[in-house]
């Protein structure tokens, strides 16, 4: 039975999703971000405990093949809405709507599986080289900064904002729903980073004090359990210089005024090992980023 002491293939995950719509029919919803340039869905539930309107809170995972801790979390958190008998997990579930897409990039990772564990990108082919970096694709402040022109590079913006169908139909599923959501949640690895807009520039979001209210509670929250250290703060101080981000995008666009992304475990590591999490830290690397998202809500919450 699907369960958190490994690493799953796409399929596996979509007919654990599917069995979910089975199983909690009043609750769970399939929806579909649209499809991929190989013709895969884009598969997401929609987690919903009664049909009033109650504030949304969208999930996206797995926008780089590699990162598999990312989807794992994703569908972990789902699983934990709606099964955990913890008050503050069911609050969350209660009293929100849940959009989650475990996988933004199935071509990508379906790659990682069948021919190289370290592939990013999306699967489009550009010339003699494959794929853009779906974190570099969305159009807002396209290819300004911290993004390549060459297709050969792992942080190829694409010929233009929105090429990948993954990242435009993605944003259309978003923007058809962005009145509602009031939180934007990104999953990447790896580095222990919880980041926020922007990536573009070094200039801070209008709402920056809340921004930083919600990262302090939400980081002084994921160090609870075992004692994991994040740090991060806003994209272009905290890391690096990246235009063309999601949760920029959804910020810098769609007025969803909460936008957060985590870099998830390790902390630090060679490339070649940093996005090899051991399936033995999937669970303690999950439980505590709904730890942590438990936290972010209830900051969000406060803010009105
Ligand atoms: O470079 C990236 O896209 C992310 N790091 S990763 O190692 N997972 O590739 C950082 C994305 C954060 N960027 C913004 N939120 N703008
Ligand atoms: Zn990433």
């Amino acid at each position: 039975d699907y369960n958190w002491a490994q690493y799953y293939e796409l399929d596996d995950t979509y007919n654990w999703m599917i069995s979910l719509a089975n199983k909690y029919p009043h609750v769970v919803t399939l929806i579909e971000g649209g499809k991929t340039y190989q013709r895969r869905s884009i598969l997401g539930v929609k987690i919903s405990k009664s049909l009033s309107e109650k504030p949304g809170i969208l999930l996206e995972a797995g926008i780089h093949a590699r990162e598999w801790i990312a989807p794992a979390a994703a569908t972990f958190i789902i699983n934990q809405l709606l099964t955990s008998n913890l008050d503050s997990v069911k609050d969350l579930a209660d009293n929100y709507n849940w959009y989650v897409f475990p996988h933004a990039n199935p071509d990508g990772y379906v790659y990682t599986h069948t021919t190289n564990r370290m592939w990013r990108k999306t699967r489009t082919p550009y010339g003699k080289c494959f794929g853009a970096d779906p974190n570099r694709n969305w159009d807002f402040h396209w290819n300004e900064v911290g993004a390549s022109s060459d297709p050969c590079s792992d942080t190829y913006a694409g010929p233009s904002a929105f090429s990948e169908i993954e990242t435009l139909s993605l944003s259309n599923y978003i923007a058809s729903i962005k009145d509602k959501i009031h939180l934007h949640i990104s999953f990447h690895s790896y580095s222990q980073y919880l980041l926020y807009p922007y990536g573009h520039t070094a200039d801070l979001p209008d709402n920056v004090e809340d921004f930083q209210r919600v990262f302090n509670a939400s980081i002084a929250a994921i160090s609870q359990r075992y004692n994991t250290k994040y740090t991060g703060g806003n994209i272009y101080d905290a890391i690096y210089p990246a235009a063309g981000a999601s949760i920029d995008w959804a910020y810098g666009t769609q007025g969803v005024r909460m936008a957060f992304c985590y870099e998830l475990r390790p902390s630090s590591a060679s490339v070649l090992t940093g996005f090899k999490l051991p399936a033995e830290q999937i669970i303690p690397a999950s439980e505590e980023v709904l730890d942590s998202i438990t936290a972010m809500v209830g900051e969000v919450k406060k803010l009105g």
